[in-house]
């Protein structure tokens, strides 16, 4: 159990956009803090994500920007959050299904940039949201928190389903990899990241 809990505040104001993000990395269950959750992104199957994402990762999260800022804002506060890299589990893999969909999603906390995913989204739109912004939203969340990330939905029909295992096989990925290991060692042959 922590005491001392990881998070970030980013708030930003102009004529053009507002966003808002607050991100407690340790409000797993057990956890001494208590989760809240609030996602406004104007488009109601986004905030949906954003709610399985932080739910299943332990996350608190509150989330309020247009929707082209919520992941660069996400990956900054969750990098931010995360400080230096010290005592963490550094790589995690999440699986998630969600009925006959089946996702998988790997992180490694690494200050290397980079985005795989192959989601296989067939639909222009689900909901409100134009499905071409899914795989954007994991580049964004990959480049402004510096991770590297793969994210494979594997099989699924349907694909709200499919787009929502995706979001909670990360949620699962991250909740490993920022677990704690107890230690304070850098988890790099490198000594630092
Ligand atoms: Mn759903």
């Amino acid at each position: 159990m922590t005491t001392t809990a990881r998070t970030a505040t980013i708030y930003r104001k102009t004529n053009e956009t507002e966003i808002d993000v607050f991100i407690n990395l340790d409000c797993q269950p057990g956890s001494t803090f208590e989760q809240i959750i609030e996602i406004s992104t104007g488009i109601g199957f986004l905030d949906h994500m954003y709610q399985a994402l932080a739910k299943h990762s332990g996350m608190s999260l509150t989330l309020k920007a247009k929707v082209t800022d919520t992941a660069i804002a996400l990956g900054t506060a969750f990098k931010q959050a995360l400080g230096e890299v010290r005592g963490i589990r550094r790589y995690g893999t999440g699986f998630a299904p969600l009925d006959e969909a089946l996702s998988r999603a790997v992180i490694d906390i690494c200050s290397r940039p980079y985005c795989v995913t192959d989601l296989g989204i067939k639909r222009e739109k689900i909901g409100d949201l134009s499905a071409e912004m899914l795989p954007h939203i994991f580049y964004s969340f990959a480049m402004a928190s510096g991770c590297t990330l793969h994210v494979d939905v594997l099989r699924g029909q349907n694909d709200h389903h499919r787009a929502e295992s995706a979001f909670k096989a990360l949620a699962l990925a991250i909740r490993q990899a920022v677990e704690h290991t107890g230690g304070i060692d850098v988890p790099s042959t490198k000594g630092v990241l």
